[in-house]
């Protein structure tokens, strides 16, 4: 479990095709939004993204919704040891002109009760929805990994998916 979210967060620190989308007028960005891809028969999936504050003002995210799952939470996971544990946020402060990524290991929205199985390639519409009332539509891709085409890639497995824990 140690070693897969390690794995992927060296995969992600290598770089990947960036994909944007541009919410006009709040300031926010949203960049490069992906699922990982669930073991057969697993409903519970981790979303990541970058969220780009361009603005003078810093941005409280205070809810994500996703109409094809029943929950969606902003987690932290944080290292005990070997041992991973998530702890669900709140809110997620994203400071004026500043940058804040979710990705495996770290920040993700945890996305519970899948209302139909997923499978690599799918859309996942989702909202960001900030302190100010304002909403950002976000569609993510259900990708097999954060680095498609990395050496690492093949090694990957998601065996940690069926330790997570809330
Ligand atoms: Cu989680």
């Amino acid at each position: 479990m140690t070693s897969f979210f390690l794995k992927t967060l060296i995969a992600l620190m290598l770089g990947f095709a960036s994909m944007g989308v541009s919410a006009d007028g709040v300031g926010i960005q949203i960049q490069n939004p992906w699922v990982l891809a669930p073991p057969p028969n697993v409903k519970v999936m981790a979303a990541y993204l970058e969220i780009k504050n361009n603005g003078e003002k810093p941005r409280m995210l205070v809810n994500v919704s996703s109409p094809a799952f029943e929950q969606v939470g902003i987690h932290q996971s944080v290292m005990h040891g070997d041992m991973v544990h998530m702890e669900q946020l709140k809110e997620l402060s994203i400071p004026s002109h500043a940058s804040v990524m979710l990705k495996p290991g770290g920040l993700h929205f945890m996305l519970t009760d899948a209302k139909k199985p997923l499978s690599i390639g799918d859309q996942v519409p989702m909202t960001l929805t900030f302190q100010s009332g304002e909403k950002i539509a976000v569609t993510a891709i259900v990708r097999s990994g954060p680095a498609e085409g990395m050496e690492d890639h093949q090694h990957m497995d998601h065996s940690g998916h069926e330790n997570h824990k809330h």
